[in-house]
């Protein structure tokens, strides 16, 4: 069985490295497209057309599960994927996260910290909200953050303060935040210093979803689960192939 994991660029190895902690009878091909990263910075419409031709590579390469390793991409191309590509089922990191959420949080009051487009979709506020309408989400746009978590987070006073500027903006109650973007895992040790908060990583429930979807298929298509001793990742990458190694395996947690 093969995995299709896409992301706009190196965020996506933090979910990846989840996948690979539960799944160990699947090869996986990861497509990032740091050519046009950052997506957040981009039109809805533009993403959805990245989108769909990287859905149509991954389908053209056999997967059998399309994962969206990137809250961006989901937020703006989800539906448009899953309307356009009907054979496989496809997986973002948005529902997920807000599913765990919503089992984590006692007071139903749910911080989430992402990029700013996936902040002003208002993806996990309606997701969570279409979970159970009890729930208030309260959404921060980081737009700093993801560049210097690429470059390397350095932790000094200026970084702290900047990333306490964007946690201060949440209300002081929420009980649990997630963590909307799928570079900031990376820094959640900085973030746990700042706020005394449930933390959730949508990373891991969505190896979770990922995990139980290749079941379903495999019993439905008679497919054999053998346990792999190193399961096989092929990379595609649209930009620059160095630079992508080097701070990708910062976020994959291993040698690329
Ligand atoms: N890591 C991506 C996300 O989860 O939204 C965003 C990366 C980017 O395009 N800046």
């Amino acid at each position: 069985m093969k995995i299709g994991v896409f992301d706009s660029g190196v965020g996506g190895l933090s979910v990846l490295k989840k996948i690979k902690e539960k799944i160990d009878f699947a090869d996986v091909i990861y497509y990032g497209d740091s050519m046009n990263s950052p997506y957040g910075s981009k039109s809805i419409k533009e993403i959805q057309e990245l989108c769909l031709n990287i859905g149509e590579f991954l389908i053209d390469n056999q997967v059998d599960i399309i994962v969206i390793a990137c809250n961006t991409a989901t937020a703006a191309a989800l539906d448009t994927l899953r309307e356009r590509f009907t054979s496989i089922p496809i997986i973002g990191v948005v529902q997920p996260g807000a599913a765990m959420a919503i089992k984590q949080s006692k007071n139903k009051k749910i911080g989430v910290l992402s990029t700013p487009l996936t902040a002003k979709s208002g993806i996990y506020e309606k997701v969570i909200k279409t979970l159970n309408p009890k729930y208030e989400v309260f959404q921060k746009g980081c737009d700093l953050l993801c560049p210097m978590i690429e470059r390397g987070w350095e932790d000094n006073d200026r970084n702290t303060k900047l990333l306490k500027s964007y946690v201060d903006q949440l209300p002081k109650d929420i009980d649990t935040l997630i963590l909307g973007c799928t570079h900031y895992p990376l820094i959640r040790g900085e973030i746990e210093k700042l706020i005394d908060k449930k933390i959730v990583d949508p990373a891991e429930e969505t190896a979770m979803h990922v995990l139980f979807e290749l079941n379903k298929l495999a019993l439905k298509n008679g497919f054999k689960k053998s346990r792999k001793e190193k399961i096989n990742i092929d990379y595609f990458v649209t930009g620059d192939i160095d630079r992508f190694k080097k701070v990708g395996e910062r976020f994959l947690g291993e040698e690329l």
